[in-house]
């Protein structure tokens, strides 16, 4: 009996280690403190007509340092939550604070990333009531204009690559559910997908991803973690529960904390040395 224990024991400790796929747990201090006296990337904003919306929409776009336009970068798109705009990335998480510091220690790869606005409507501020149907929606409706308007007009305007392997989506909350339901139903387009801690968007696992074989031929990372005190874990968990039950690669990132930026940053500091690697 001990021995079947100790034997159980080993097998959950091999199942935890290779779930975590070398990921490190936690960013180290001062990941999101500026450093001066480092090579910093840049945020501009872009305007781009949506065909979809039927209006001019913004987006941010961090470009890294040493950015040149004679070379060709992957392009992270990052997906913002239901109380948030294309600047609540910048405002909560600084990730180019997080980019720039991961840049100084050669743990990234060179990208672009691209922070749009995820809430596709005629006013797509964050004001009023933020649960209201028709906001709710225009999250989902966000899909086309991401595939028909943003990404074409940044493939126009940007050095990027374009191939599907140079094309990644990850969000927090809402953002996080846009990602694993645009970016799992999109696997021609997108081949690494990230979901900080998603929302009740979330498409349920057999609508998600109805044929699991083809995730696993064309999926180069998937990324679901969510912090423990988060009372939305259940939409991580039960995605998780059957990616594992159909055999489909992943990682599964359990952290301390709730539903805020200090999951979301350490997130982004793990997920994105992952990213457009071999
Ligand atoms: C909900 C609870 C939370 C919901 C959305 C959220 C649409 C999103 C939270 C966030 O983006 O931070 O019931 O329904």
């Amino acid at each position: 009996m001990k021995q079947l224990y100790t034997l159980l024991a080993v097998f959950m400790l091999i199942n935890v280690a290779a779930k975590a796929q070398g990921v490190e747990k936690a960013a180290p201090e001062g990941f999101d403190v500026i450093q001066p006296d480092i090579a910093h990337g840049k945020i501009d904003t872009i305007t781009y007509d949506s065909k979809t919306v039927g209006t001019k929409r913004r987006a941010l776009v961090y470009t890294p340092p040493g950015f040149s336009k004679s070379k060709k970068y992957p392009v992270l798109y990052l997906l913002h939550g239901i109380g948030g705009d294309e600047k609540e990335w910048l405002n909560g998480g600084q990730p180019q604070v997080i980019m720039d510091n991961l840049y100084a220690r050669k743990k990234v790869q060179p990208m672009i990333v691209v922070m749009p606005n995820g809430r596709a409507m005629k006013d797509d501020r964050a004001t009023g009531n933020i649960f209201d149907s028709v906001k709710v929606q225009a999250f989902a409706t966000f899909e086309k204009d991401l595939l028909n308007d943003l990404i074409p007009y940044v493939e126009k305007k940007f050095p990027v690559r374009k191939d599907r392997e140079s094309r990644a989506i990850a969000g927090l909350s809402m953002g996080g559910g846009q990602s694993l339901n645009f970016g799992l139903g999109n696997l021609d387009k997108f081949a690494w997908v990230g979901s900080f801690s998603a929302a009740p968007n979330t498409k349920e696992p057999e609508k998600l991803l109805p044929d699991p074989e083809e995730a696993k031929k064309k999926l180069k990372l998937l990324w679901i973690s969510c912090g423990t005190e988060d009372r939305l874990m259940s939409f991580s968990k039960r995605t998780h529960d059957y990616l594992e039950s159909n055999g489909v690669d992943h990682v599964f990132f359990v952290e301390p904390g709730g539903h805020d930026f200090n999951v979301w940053k350490n997130d982004l500091y793990l997920f994105s040395q992952l990213l457009f690697r071999q």
